[in-house]
């Protein structure tokens, strides 16, 4: 079976389900996620009936205190997708980029669909550079309209690549990654290899759900909590928040190398 699994993830109203049905036309099946009244679509792609496209949730971020949040990451780690397809609101790129971070952690594949074009050229005060935001993510960018079908081909060709390169994962703080790489070594033994990045820094934040699915011996657990709290003492503040700052850091990196607001030349000429 050559069939391969796109998922379609983003922040709420990025555009998934306008994408999603530009992609699928009515060749779509509906039902529910187990055990929730949430909505679950699938279909295949048009063009290309061998891509099987799977919309899920809207979500912020991929913590587990949501309903949406916990089905979507449960999708991404228990391997159902081949590729994800990380669908961005080009005119909120900042707070998109939060989610994406996360994704490129779970290693799976990601293409990145910068979607609304068509509205931030219409409000005509950013521009972002595509180029330098590949480079610095080392991912697939494709610029499209979902609402104006824009840019479609140039996207289904992405998808349709037989290989998406494979990514660096965004690189934090190094006294983070230091730990990051400690509790590594305690876990490689017992989680999938393309997953150890994220099982890291999930229990470096202190998520029971997924530490709860780990079976450590106590002197792992030891190690690793010892880890956590020289860490913490390092930053003087709380793992969780280590994290979201680390991944705030590196977007604000982003923002600067690549995306240039129409103020950004008043300030300069006043
Ligand atoms: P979802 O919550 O991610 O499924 O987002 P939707 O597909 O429901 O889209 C949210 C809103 O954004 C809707 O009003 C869409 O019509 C609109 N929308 C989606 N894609 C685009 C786009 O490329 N350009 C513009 N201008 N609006 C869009
Ligand atoms: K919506
Ligand atoms: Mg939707």
């Amino acid at each position: 079976d050559m069939s391969t699994t796109l998922a379609l993830v983003g922040n709420p109203n990025s555009g998934k389900t306008t994408l999603f049905n530009a992609l699928t036309g009515s060749n779509q099946h509906i039902g529910n996620w187990p055990g929730v009244t949430i909505e679950r679509k699938s279909g295949k792609l048009k063009q290309d009936h061998q891509i099987e496209i799977q919309d899920l949730p809207g979500i912020y971020s991929l913590s587990p205190y949501s309903s949406e949040e916990i089905i979507t990451r449960n999708y991404l780690l228990n391997d159902q997708a081949d590729r994800l397809l990380d669908v961005v609101d080009a005119t909120n790129l900042e707070r998109n980029l939060y989610l994406t971070l996360q994704l490129m952690e779970t290693g799976i594949p990601l293409v990145m669909g910068l979607n609304m074009m068509d509205r931030l050229q219409k409000e005509g005060n950013r521009k972002i550079n595509l180029k330098k935001l590949e480079y610095i993510l080392g991912v697939p960018v494709v610029s499209i309209s979902a609402l104006k079908k824009q840019h479609m081909p140039q996207l289904i060709n992405q998808l349709e690549a037989t290989k998406i390169p494979e990514y660096s994962y965004p690189e934090y703080d190094g006294r983070l990654e230091s730990a990051i790489s400690m509790i590594s070594d305690q876990i490689r033994e017992v989680v999938p290899a393309k997953q150890l990045r994220w099982y890291a820094i999930k229990l470096f934040e202190r998520d029971e759900e997924i530490s709860g699915t780990l079976t450590l011996t106590p002197e792992q657990e030891r190690e690793i909590e010892a880890t956590i709290n020289t860490t913490e003492k390092i930053y003087d503040d709380v793992s969780d928040s280590i994290v979201v700052n680390a991944r705030y850091d590196f977007i604000a990196r982003v923002m600067n190398m690549c995306v240039i607001d129409a103020d950004d030349f008043r300030m300069s000429w006043s």
